[in-house]
This record gives C-alpha cells, sequence and structure tokens, in this order.
C-alpha cells in the first residue's frame, strides 16, 4: 500500500530539494490520481518522464490501491511520484500542495463521480465537483500571477449534454439531467471564463464514459462484469440493474487519458469532445458480457427500482472529428475488446475468491446489491 507523505513537511523538504538543482523534467498535478483515469495518466505521464504529484484525500483506509504498481518511496533515489494530501473542497490545501510541486500541468480529475448519488448528495457534489474546480482555478490563476507558465484541464463529462440528442460534438447545446451534470457544466463554464478573463491556458476536455478493469465497482460495466464472473464461479446468484435501456458512447480510459495530454500540448487552449462515435445500450453491454463468460443472464438479473434514476440520460454518443483533426487522436481500444478485458479481469479475481471460499476463507459478499 502507498504512504501518502504529510503535505507540508514532505512539500517543504522537496521544493528546497528542488531549488538547488533546477531540472528540465517536466512536472504535473493530477487531482484524483488515486481514480480510475488518475492512475492511467501517472502511469503515462511516468512514463514519459514527467515528475508527478497527486493530491490524495485522507481516508481512514487506504484509498491507493490502484497506484501500488507504480509507487516509489518518496525518500529513494529517483523517486518521480509524489503524493500530498489535499481535498477540491479545501483551497488552502490546494495552494500549498501548487506551492510544493510548482507543476506546469494541471489536471483537474477529482469528482464525486457516480451520477445516481448525486441525486442522493447533490449539494456536496456541487461543492466537490463545480466549486471545487473554482478553487482549483482560483488558486492557478494566483500561482500564474507569481509568474508560473501553468497549464490546467478540467475533466468535463457528456453528462453536461444530457437530454441534446447525439451525436453530440464541441457545438452541441448543453442540458445535464443530474446534479452531477449540472455540476460539471458550472466547472466547464468557470473553465471558459478564467481563460477568457485572465488569459489562463485552461482546457476542457468533454469526455464520453470510459471504462477499463480499473472502473469503480459501481459504475454499469464493472457492476455487470465483476457480478457476472461471480456468478459463474458460484459466489453469487442475483444481480440487481436499474435501466437496461439506456445508450452510452463507451470507450477504454487507456485511450483517453492520451487525449488529455494531448489536449494540454496544443498551442492554444482549447475545449475536445472525446469518444468513440459508437453506441450501445446496457442491455447490449450485458449480453455481450454474459455471452463471453457462457452465464444464462437472463435467470440471475433482477431490475431493482433503486438503480434508476429521476431523470436520465437516454442516449449519448460523441462526435470527436475535432479531437481526430487537431489532435491526432482516435480510441485504438474497440467495445468487444473493452468489455473482454473487463470480463478476464473480473473472472480472474472471481477465480482468486473462489479459490479461497473453497479453502474454507470467508470472502466479501458485496456485489449484488450496489448503485
Ligand atoms: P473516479 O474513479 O470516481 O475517481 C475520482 C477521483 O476523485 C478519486 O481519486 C477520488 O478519490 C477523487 N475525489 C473524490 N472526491 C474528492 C474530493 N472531495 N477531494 C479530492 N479528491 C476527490 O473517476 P474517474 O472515472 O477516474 O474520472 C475522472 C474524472 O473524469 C472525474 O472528474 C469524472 O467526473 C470525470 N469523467 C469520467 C468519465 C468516465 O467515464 N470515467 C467520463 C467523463 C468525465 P478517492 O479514490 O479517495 O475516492
Ligand atoms: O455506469 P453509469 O453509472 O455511468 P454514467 O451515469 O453514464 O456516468 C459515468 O460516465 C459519465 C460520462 O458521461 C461520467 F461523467 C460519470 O462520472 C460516470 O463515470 O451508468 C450508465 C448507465 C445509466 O444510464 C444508468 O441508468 O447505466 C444505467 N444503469 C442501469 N443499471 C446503471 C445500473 N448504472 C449503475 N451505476 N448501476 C446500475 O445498477
Amino acid at each position: 500500500m502507498v504512504n501518502v507523505t504529510d503535505s507540508l513537511s514532505h512539500s517543504r523538504g522537496h521544493r528546497k530539494k528542488r531549488d538547488k538543482v533546477k531540472t528540465s523534467v517536466k512536472r504535473a498535478l493530477i487531482t484524483g490520481i488515486t481514480g480510475q483515469d488518475g492512475s492511467f495518466l501517472a502511469e503515462l505521464l511516468l512514463a514519459k518522464g514527467y515528475e508527478v504529484h497527486g493530491m490524495v484525500r485522507r481516508a481512514s483506509t487506504f484509498n491507493t490501491e490502484r497506484l501500488d504498481a507504480i509507487y516509489a518511496d518518496p525518500h529513494e533515489h529517483g523517486a518521480k511520484l509524489f503524493l500530498h494530501y489535499g481535498d477540491s473542497s479545501e483551497g488552502a490545501g490546494i495552494r500549498h500542495i501548487l506551492e510544493a510541486a510548482q507543476p506546469e500541468e494541471i489536471y483537474n480529475l477529482a469528482a464525486q463521480s457516480h451520477v445516481r448519488v448525486s441525486f442522493d448528495q447533490a449539494e456536496y457534489t456541487a461543492n466537490v465537483v463545480a466549486t471545487g474546480a473554482l478553487r482549483i482555478l482560483e488558486a492557478v490563476r494566483d500561482y500564474a500571477a507569481r509568474g508560473h507558465a501553468v497549464r490546467l484541464y478540467q475533466a468535463g463529462s457528456s453528462e453536461m449534454f444530457g437530454a441534446s440528442p447525439p451525436p453530440q460534438n464541441e457545438s452541441t447545446p448543453f442540458y445535464p439531467r443530474s446534479p452531477y451534470g449540472v455540476s460539471k457544466l458550472a466547472a466547464h463554464w468557470y473553465a471558459v471564463n478564467y481563460r477568457e478573463a485572465y488569459g489562463l491556458f485552461v482546457a476542457n476536455g468533454i469526455l464520453f464514459n470510459h471504462e477499463s478493469p480499473r472502473r469503480g465497482e459501481t459504475f454499469v460495466t464493472r457492476k455487470i462484469t465483476r457480478a457476472l464472473a461471480r456468478i459463474k464461479l458460484g459466489l453469487q446468484d442475483k444481480l440487481y440493474l436499474g435501466n437496461l435501456e439506456a445508450r452510452r458512447d463507451w470507450g477504454y480510459a487507456g485511450d483517453y487519458v492520451e487525449a488529455m495530454w494531448r489536449i494540454l500540448q496544443q498551442p492554444e487552449a482549447e475545449d475536445f469532445v472525446i469518444a468513440t462515435g459508437e453506441s450501445h445500450s446496457v442491455r447490449e453491454f450485458l449480453e455481450r458480457a454474459a455471452d463471453y463468460c457462457g452465464v444464462p443472464w437472463q435467470r440471475h438479473v433482477e431490475r431493482d427500482s433503486r438503480y434508476f434514476r429521476p431523470t436520465e440520460v437516454d442516449n449519448v454518443c460523441g462526435d470527436a472529428s475535432k479531437a481526430r483533426e487537431k489532435l491526432g487522436w482516435a480510441p485504438k481500444v474497440k467495445f468487444e475488446e473493452l468489455v473482454a478485458m473487463m470480463m478476464e479481469h473480473d473472472l480472474e479475481l472471481a477465480r482468486q475468491q473462489a479459490t479461497l471460499a473453497s479453502a474454507g476463507h470467508r470472502v466479501s459478499g458485496r456485489g449484488a446489491s450496489q448503485s
């Protein structure tokens, strides 16, 4: 497990060391580094030779599991990944981290990112997602005024399009359908405003759904692959789902973090839609995953009204022509490969759990009924 150093004591030492030895290594700060995208982006930037700093919120349990593969103790010579405690709900901490890390690129990925949960925790979602982005912008504005050349990526979402019919591109009117979508839209417009008002390099990525084996277990794709694998291995019997008819444009997270990086390498700050241009229903995802592992899903899947949303986004499908032309970006992983990759990963996890269970150990029963 990763050990997050105390932000201030660590950061001061780190800055002193760097002040002595000026290097040409690029420094990036990622908020939300412990999430799905944050972990992929950290890997990408480290592979490109960046020094990577991540903002991690304090939790009573380890929340850095997705970073285990790339973490090295910051005291070790040549360490390139540094973690700092911070939270999007607190501006002072963000400013301390900027001072400590002195990044040239900032990726603001931190969010309460679950749409269904945003209906239950609307005020909190707005605080973290909308005002959280504003806090970063205010900190960046002061940081830039002190002479730092800095570029900021703001993680926008296809949820901002909401009820606007597909295909959606950069000119499509926004019509969000959840507190999460509204909050992301506020963050989007804050970013545009700070770009225009203060000449800051701030770019919005408007990303459509992207998944991976690291996807949080309560998003529908991972909920399905995890549950089907457990059903296949006899670890659970039922999978409770909501709306199977909603359509999403699902890509692979590894491809999408490459787009984030390219957005910040442009000569001018601009906003980009990032998508595959192909949409599938939740039912299609379920059928494809069940076929892959040979589970007769109709026998195991039940509907639960808890997983329906008061207002749904029925159909999103992105047009990423601008990204293709200006960023030279195109998704590599196709829908079928994505389903297979996620199924394989969750089958392996289920096999490990089944082995433990057959040896008499207790394994977690959670899985059938999560958001
Ligand atoms: P994720 O897996 O849910 O990760 C969210 C990250 O934000 C985690 O590191 C989480 O920390 C952190 N976070 C949550 N609340 C925070 C707070 N109050 N202060 C600081 N950090 C906080 O999300 P993701 O899929 O990687 O998505 C990354 C970003 O892209 C998010 O902003 C999301 O809304 C947006 N986005 C995602 C998609 C998608 O399909 N994945 C599409 C469009 C936009 P913990 O690990 O401690 O929870
Ligand atoms: O997997 P989901 O929860 O993702 P959603 O709502 O599209 O949001 C994700 O993608 C956005 C990109 O546009 C991100 F901005 C956001 O942060 C997040 O990463 O739900 C997908 C669809 C929905 O229509 C939902 O109603 O699946 C449907 N669904 C059906 N049953 C379910 C379930 N969703 C969840 N989470 N759980 C269910 O049991």
